[in-house]
């Protein structure tokens, strides 16, 4: 009944892609039976907006963690901010959004812009891209995707900035996360909600994989954003912990 379209599992990581990671994650957390399909680069043609993750939910393709999560709590009737006051809820939204469309940049900045970590990264994305093929032979596709993410990096305007500026913007934005969580279980209390799923999808998109940052280390000096990933792990994907 609902197939998740998600990027590959690496670094004991449950995915690498943060909106993809935030879904699954919600799922969980709503207690929905779902299936999994780890997408290569044939599948993203399926994409209904050329982005993953995407689902086939009783037959039908959509697009978009953000609008899928709304559709299913209207179609399930699922709602995990239900204890939330309106002011709560208001501060959920703004952080999410914030999350997804400008900390995400950090991550793009960090795969994709610095030279030294697009190295590794290529080789992971020819990997999921094309899983039986030899990796010179996914390197032209590998490669103009890089393009076309970095013109979007500068289109969207992060991409436009130097190392320096990115980091301080990114870090604000941990920065404002550790002093939201405070010493809480939990972003908004002490029960899990939608925006526990979010933020877990971009901490640990950030301090999971490989890749060296000044933002990796800022985020790492901030224990309670690192405690919270351990805690949604162990609470959500305690089988990834068994088997990573
Ligand atoms: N707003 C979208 C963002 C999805 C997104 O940016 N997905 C990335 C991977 S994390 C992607 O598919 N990038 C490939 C591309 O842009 O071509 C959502 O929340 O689903």
């Amino acid at each position: 009944m609902l197939t998740l379209y998600t990027f590959l599992s690496l670094w004991n990581l449950p995915s690498i892609s943060p909106a993809c990671l935030e879904l699954e994650t919600w799922f969980r957390m709503a207690e929905l039976p779902y299936n999994t399909v780890i997408i290569t680069a044939n599948d993203l043609e399926l994409a209904p907006k050329g982005k993953i993750p995407f689902v086939d939910y009783q037959g039908q393709l959509i697009g978009d963690a953000t609008l899928i999560i709304e559709m299913l709590e209207q179609a399930e009737g699922i709602d995990l901010d239900t204890n939330l006051t309106l002011t709560e809820r208001a501060i959920s939204l703004a952080f999410r959004r914030m999350l997804k469309e400008n900390t995400y940049w950090g991550t793009i900045h960090i795969r994709y812009g610095l030279e030294e970590n697009w190295q590794g990264y290529r080789d992971v994305l020819a990997h999921a891209f094309f899983p039986e093929a030899p990796l010179e032979a996914s390197k032209p596709f590998v490669e103009e995707f890089r393009q076309t993410i970095l013109s979007q990096f500068r289109g969207h305007g992060m991409g436009r900035h130097n190392y320096e500026d990115i980091s301080q913007l990114i870090c604000a934005d941990f920065q404002a996360l550790s002093d939201l969580l405070a010493d809480k279980p939990f972003f908004l209390g002490n029960q899990p909600t939608t925006l526990d799923a979010t933020a877990y999808a971009s901490i640990g998109n950030f301090i999971k994989p490989p890749y060296g940052s000044s933002i990796v280390d800022y985020i790492l000096r901030r224990s309670n954003l690192c405690q919270h990933y351990e805690r949604m792990t162990q609470q959500f994907f305690s089988e990834r912990l068994l088997n990573p």
